[in-house]
Order: C-alpha cells, then structure tokens, then sequence
C-alpha cells in the first residue's frame, strides 16, 4: 500500500465522525492534499473534542484513497465557542445594511462576542448598493464612534472587495461571522470563485436568511492563509465575566491604552467609582453597564456590595 508515515494537518471541515484534514508541511498548507480522517476515540477524551482550524498528527496515511487517522491534538492558541472554530487570528463580523436590516444591538452583541476572544476584531457591511450615500456617511460615523473602520461591500462593485481580499491575504485565519442572509458565503465565492457555494436570497416574507450555510468550512486563501465560512445566527444573551467587559469595547480600551487616561483604582469598572476618569460620553455606555449589570447577576460571587 502506498503510505507515509504520521504527519501534521488542519483540520479543514468537519461531519459526523469524519475530518477532513489538509496535509502541512513546513508550516504550509498543501491545497490538494486532503485526506479523509476518523479520529482515535482517545484524542476526543476530556472534552479535548476536534474542531476546525484545529492542527493535528494523522497517521495511518493512505495516499491512494486520502484516507487517515487522527492521532493527536496539537495545543491550540485559542477556541470560538460560537460557532465552534479553533486557531483564529482575525474575525470579520459581517452585517447588511439591507435585506436583513441592520440591527445595532445585535451588531453589539457580535463585537463583544468577538473582542471577547482577544483577536482583531473587525467589521463587515454588505449591500451597500441598497442604502443612500447619506445613509452609508450615517453608518459609517456611528460605527467609528464606537471604534470600528467598517469595510463597506456591494457586490456590483469590486474596489471594496480587493481591499478586504488583500488584507485578508495578510492574515492567518480569518473568520466571517453574523445573521444568516447577510452575504457571508456570497463574499467566499467572490474571492474564490471556482468555490461556487450555495447562497439563498433573504426570504420576501420574513426578510431573514434562510440559514444556507449548514457547516464551519475553512477554505485555502495561500499557504499561509485561509478564512472560514459560518451559517448564520443571532445572538441572544453574551455572558462574560464582569472583570473582562471593559477590555471588549475599543471606547474604553482606546481612551486607556492609547490616551493614557488613568483612573484612581487600577481596576475601575467605570460605574460610579471616585476618581474614575474615563469619558463616558459615548453611545454605547448603556450598554456597557447593562452587560455589568447582567455579568454580575451571573457570577454572584462577585459582587461588591
Ligand atoms: N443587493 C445585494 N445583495 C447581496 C449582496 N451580497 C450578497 N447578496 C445577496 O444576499 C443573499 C444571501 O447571501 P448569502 O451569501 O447566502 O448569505 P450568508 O450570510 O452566507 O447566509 P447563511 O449561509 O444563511 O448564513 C444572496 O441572495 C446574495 O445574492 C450585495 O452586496 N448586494
Ligand atoms: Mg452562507
Ligand atoms: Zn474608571
């Protein structure tokens, strides 16, 4: 039989009890060398479950058929819980404009979520080509208010998209995260055209996705570089512990990091602390404290008072 020996791959999407894993070498990903792999039931003991974007040892290597098996875990730098993906460096949360509209209390709740993982966090807004120019100034001030530089896509137009692309290129492992119908896998194909993955239109009755994309997939951008497509979802509650909340919102985090602004006690919450210097003029305190509020109810132990 034509084997090889144990050898290192990524974990490029997942089924069932089946991997398909892209063969590395030198710290590249080879493109044509996937292989179909189960993995021994110790690997997935003490919840140390397989993900994708996950590398690991197969062995077993059958170069005929692609087939292998899983034999090891390598450590991995981080996980997203939701949805389950491994080894990320850069997420794109990614909302239309229109058709779903966009809705900013969910945009909020995805860029907690995201800063939440303690990558570069980024912001994606498709269909541009369904709003007014004013409206597009609109969105565009709002959102850097709260410290974001959002990407402004419409499919009829490529200058946006060769920018993301390009950037893209320079990262390790992108994700695209959001809503269903919102052109996550739209944005895919457009990259990578020969991909031609399914896309829906937003439902005419509900004005929703239609949850298209069933699976986390990785797709190859360069050796050194990949992105993920993720179905579609909403999220209702974000529960983080409270000593963590500060640290998600680029409003707080930039006024100390780049500012330098200092407040009396080093670990202020910014509520209603003496000497707390943080300018809490911005829009998105509210919400700042609501998630506090919730936080503390959630970890009880941590109350001060
Ligand atoms: N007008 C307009 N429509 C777009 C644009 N980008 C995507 N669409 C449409 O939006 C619909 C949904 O796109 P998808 O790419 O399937 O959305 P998705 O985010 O992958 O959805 P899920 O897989 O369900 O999570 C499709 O009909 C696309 O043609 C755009 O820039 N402008
Ligand atoms: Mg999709
Ligand atoms: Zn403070």
């Amino acid at each position: 039989m034509n084997s090889i020996n144990s050898q290192l791959g990524l974990v490029t999407k997942k089924f069932n009890e089946f991997f398909y894993v892209d063969l590395v070498e030198n710290k590249k990903v080879l493109k044509q060398q996937r292989f179909l792999c189960k993995s021994r039931k110790a690997v997935q003991y003490n919840n140390n479950f397989i993900f994708v974007g996950d590398q690991v040892i197969f062995t077993k290597i059958n170069l005929e058929k692609n087939l292998g098996v899983i034999e090891q875990l390598i450590k991995r730098k981080n996980l997203l819980y939701r949805p389950s993906v491994a080894n990320i460096s850069d997420i794109y949360v990614t909302f239309s404009v229109d058709e779903p509209q966009i809705n900013f209390s969910q945009v909020s709740k995805f860029l907690i979520n995201a800063e939440n993982l303690q990558v570069k966090v980024s912001l994606i807004l498709t269909k541009c080509d369904l709003i007014s120019k004013n409206y597009r100034d609109f969105l565009l001030e709002k959102f850097q208010k709260w410290g974001y530089y959002p990407h402004l896509l419409n499919i009829s137009e490529s200058n946006g998209l060769n920018k993301l692309v390009k950037e893209f290129r320079s990262k390790k492992c992108s994700i695209l995260m959001g809503p269903s119908g919102v052109g996550k896998t739209t944005i895919l194909n457009q990259i990578i055209p020969e991909l031609d993955n399914t896309t829906a239109s937003v439902s005419t009755k509900i004005k929703r996705g239609k949850n298209t994309t069933r699976n986390v997939e990785l797709f190859y951008l360069s050796p050194n570089s990949y992105i993920v497509d993720t179905p579609g979802f909403n999220l209702h509650e974000v529960e983080i512990d409270y000593c963590s909340i500060p640290n998600l919102f680029p409003e707080i985090y930039n006024q100390i990091n780049e500012m330098h602004i200092k407040c009396k006690f080093r670990d202020c919450l910014h509520i209603s602390e003496p000497g707390c210097n943080l300018d809490k003029n911005f829009e998105r305190y509210q919400f700042y404290k609501s998630l506090m509020e919730k936080s503390k109810t959630h970890f009880p132990q941590n109350q001060e008072d």
